[in-house]
């Protein structure tokens, strides 16, 4: 049935140590001619490549142009047949015709508003030339383009260049999927890094002429992530060239082709009048990510895509860890937890559950996921956690040590660990493996002295794993005193049964536990907890983390109780008002606390605890509770809105930024109980987008952003990444009822250039964040949703099939709900002709 199985990964019979590509452009008739040097491995091969919507001008080995008859052409690739081949090594000469302008799926070679760019990762490669396309054929590319455009770049070195060709030299072997090439119209801001061997390192970002002034940004994370990547972890830059381009069309967030990374125009331009302070960080952070890449992805990549988390898990770590760096890291930890829970607690939790390291695929691209990103990223803290820092750091420089230059696998990858500790890590692997996340279940006693903490760890089955073995999870505990001191300072437990206790003994009275500080393991914690426990832990706990968490599962369960029309008290409120103006909590940390949980995040609760999710319940419980802490503390909620007013002109950095998103929770609370009326005069005060999307979100929750909508509309018409804002804000904020039909209304809006990825998931991305409207009761969300999948998937299949993630979470719903979500996911199902990616989604979906 076109499933790829892990356990039938073979090694390439050929090696293949250089590659030479021409490339002629075309929009409509691109000549690839490709020269590729390869040795047999084995007597006797056949020599297969993959190759898709490719038309093959001319083959040809060592010169010797081939007969029909020694080789066989399918849709999927070309076959030369053994006897075809010469005994030792011999060169293989191609020539194919593509159209990157008809490439509507913006895998392989397309074109963004006439510039043309590429995507290979996992397999776009096979639809620029017939080559083996698979991560562990790792080649030196040399590529000459020809073509009518000023600027034509690819990776490694320029060697030569003139009037309408180039010629690049990378020296490093890589894989296919890293390859890239960019040839437009393009404007560049120069800087430059000195590595700390001397080298001098030229970098440029390249953007469309007229972006230039919101490159400054990009050109400086490149600089802090290069100095950052030396000091962390001993890497250094290993080209004399990197350039970064910013592309408006594009499927991901970035690549992190060799020397030569693309990005989401998105995740590169930023001003203080059209970025927020999300997008800075994120920016950083993606930028950091994608030249991380450039070792733990680039010289050390995946033997196969199955070890897809080696790469991302690793390199999603190195990120969180830079960022933590250059902000505020316990912020950003408890930033990246929501972020896991939200997305995937959800996934591990449905019927798209998987491994990080999964096992079988239909379609690799619907694997680029939370699991293997995110899950794989705090499986990396983990063993950090384990082997300390000074240990994480030497299995880190083994690991460089001794796979730099290979195509790796989780076992490599584990065995480094195990070396450089001296430790059996076999149980620990079962991270890998296993999917779904371990909830665990903790009681106390207290008993003469001695303290006893008893855990039981269980994970649900998930699709295709019944039974799910104890894994190995750290457990970092802390104890707390009746005053609020430090009794017992933070230890790692490390639990391997599934169930086991922990003691402390010599203990006067009994502690206060404060478990899982820094979610120090990716688990369900479940404890008969009291709210005047949570609001203890709330004021006095050491661990940023859990403090945090205390207020968070406070306010979870004062609308869990609300939802259920039971008394919820006031623990919640009570708990809180101290906090809102407390100045030596830093503004970024009370924003946090102040931050009511999510809808979805309280569905997934609801559902996870064996209840059955009410949206319309839920949203009317989160307004209600918003109500109530505005009036309960409109003072300090007000002196606090003073307060954080941040003079001068705007910067990015954590500590202003802080402030803003205070401020902003402030105002988001004030509305309630002044109409809007801050809210208005931040709106035409504000002299950044942060402050002036922030007060305009407020007002279309109020039902009052008409007429600034349609100004905001005008002013920004011709700036596609504000707009994509205008689309998401207004329909994930408005009231749920009308959501869908707001959402019609602006699929219909010329603006709505649904082609564009970025556009169209700014629609259907804030569709699906309304939570009660996308969920509305009489389908109208999901049908229309289900509508434009089912539009985009000729055209795109990848964007279609990762939008229908919005639906992962049908069993969370009522009998109703169930069967119109289960009905829309059967129609898309259903369509002929129907994308392998989305194909494969809506079956996974469906169970
Ligand atoms: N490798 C695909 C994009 C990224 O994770 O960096
Ligand atoms: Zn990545």
């Amino acid at each position: 049935d076109g499933t790829t199985y892990l356990s039938d990964y073979r090694p390439y019979p050929f090696t293949l140590d250089r590659v030479a590509l021409t490339f002629r452009l075309a929009p409509k008739a691109t000549r690839v001619m490709a020269k590729l040097h390869l040795s047999p491995r084995e007597a006797g091969a056949a020599l297969h490549l993959d190759g898709e919507q490719l038309k093959l001008i001319s083959i040809a080995i060592d010169g010797q142009a081939l007969k029909p008859a020694d080789y066989l052409l399918s849709d999927t690739g070309l076959t030369v047949h053994p006897a075809a081949l010469p005994e030792g090594e011999f060169t293989l000469e191609t020539e194919v015709e593509i159209a990157p302008e008809d490439n509507t799926a913006l895998e392989g070679l397309y074109m963004s508003n006439g510039m043309y760019c590429t995507q290979n990762e996992a397999e776009g490669f096979r639809k620029i030339t017939f080559y083996p396309d698979r991560p562990d054929v790792m080649a030196r590319f040399h590529v000459r383009i020809e073509g009518d455009k000023p600027v034509l770049l690819s990776n490694g070195n320029p060697v030569g260049q003139g009037e309408g060709w180039a010629e690049w030299d990378d020296p490093w072997p890589k894989p296919c999927y890293l390859f890239a090439l960019v040839a437009g119209d393009l404007v560049a801001t120069h800087g430059t890094f000195t590595t700390m061997s001397g080298r001098k390192v030229d970098l440029n970002v390249w953007v469309r002429p007229g972006d230039e002034d919101r490159t400054d940004y990009a050109l400086g994370a490149i600089q802090r992530s290069m100095k950052w990547d030396e000091e962390a972890f001993g890497r250094e830059y290993d080209l004399d060239l990197f350039n970064l381009v910013a592309v408006g069309d594009f499927n991901m967030g970035a690549m992190e082709n060799k020397g030569l990374n693309i990005f989401n125009s998105k995740l590169v331009l930023a001003s203080p009048e059209t970025a927020t302070d999300f997008d800075y960080e994120r920016i950083e952070g993606v930028i950091g990510h994608e030249y991380f890449h450039n070792w733990t992805g680039d010289r050390i990549t995946c033997r196969d895509w199955f070890q897809l988390c080696l790469k991302e898990g690793l390199t999603v770590f190195r990120d969180q860890s830079f960022t933590s760096d250059m902000r505020l890291g316990p912020v950003k930890r408890i930033e990246d937890v929501i972020a896991l829970r939200t997305r995937q607690f959800r996934e591990d939790a449905g019927p798209l559950a998987h491994p990080p390291r999964p096992d079988h695929y239909r379609e690799i691209n619907n694997f680029y996921t939370t699991t293997v990103y995110e899950k794989g990223a705090e499986v990396v803290r983990m063993l950090k956690t384990l082997l300390g820092d000074a240990g994480f750091r030497a299995a880190m420089d083994l690991y460089f040590a001794r796979h730099d230059g290979q195509a790796c696998t989780i076992e490599d990858w584990i065995k480094v660990f195990e070396d450089a500790s001296g430790r059996d890590l076999s149980q620990f692997k079962r991270w890998y493996t296993d999917a779904g996340t371990p909830h665990l279940k903790v009681s106390e006693r207290f008993d003469g002295g001695t303290y006893t903490l008893s855990f039981r760890q269980s994970t649900r089955p998930t699709p295709g794993q019944d039974t799910k073995p104890p894994r190995l999870i750290p457990i970092a505990v802390g104890l707390l005193g009746p005053n609020g001191d430090e009794l017992v300072p933070t230890q790692v437990l490390e639990m391997t049964e599934a169930e086991q206790s922990f003691r402390f003994e010599g203990l006067g009275a009994k502690p206060v536990p404060s478990i899982l500080r820094g979610f120090s393991a990716p688990v369900v914690l479940e404890r008969e907890t009291s709210a005047e426990e949570r609001a203890f832990l709330l004021a006095h706990d050491s661990d940023a983390f859990n403090r945090w968490e205390a207020g968070s599962a406070l306010a979870r369960d004062t609308l869990i109780a609300m939802t259920e029309g039971r008394d919820a008290g006031s623990d919640y409120l009570d708990a809180i008002g101290m906090l809102i103006g407390d100045e030596s909590l830093d503004p970024a940390f009370r924003a946090l606390l102040l931050r009511l949980p999510f809808e979805d995040e309280i569905a997934q609760t609801i559902a996870t605890r064996g209840g059955v999710a009410d949206p319309d319940a839920i949203h009317a419980a989160r307004e209600t509770l918003a109500r109530d802490l505005a009036a309960r503390h409109e003072a300090a909620l007000s002196a606090t809105y003073e307060a954080c007013a941040v003079a001068g002109p705007y910067a990015p950095d954590a500590e202003p930024a802080g402030r803003r998103a205070l401020r902003l929770v402030c105002l988001k609370l004030l509305a309630l109980v002044d109409a809007g009326a801050r809210a208005e005069a931040l709106y035409t005060a504000a002299d950044n987008m942060t402050e002036s999307l922030g007060a305009l979100s407020v007002l279309i929750g109020l039902g009052k952003a008409e007429g600034k909508l349609a100004a905001f509309r005008a002013k920004w018409q011709d700036n596609p990444l504000v707009i994509d804002k205008w689309f998401t804000t207004q329909i994930a904020l408005c009231p749920p009822e009308e959501a869908a039909e707001r959402a019609a209304t602006l699929a219909a809006d010329p603006l709505f250039n649904w082609k564009n990825p970025n556009r169209f998931r700014a629609l259907m991305g804030g569709l699906s964040a309304n939570h009660a409207g996308f969920h509305r009761k009489d389908g109208a969300g999901y049908r229309f949703y289900a509508d434009w999948l089912i539009r985009l998937d000729p055209l795109n299949p990848q964007t279609a099939a990762r939008l229908s993630t919005a639906f992962e979470t049908w069993a969370r719903y009522d009998a109703g709900r169930k069967e119109k979500i289960r009905a829309e996911l059967s129609r898309i199902a259903g369509q002929p002709g129907l994308s392998r990616d989305l194909s494969e989604m809506t079956a996974r979906l469906l169970g």
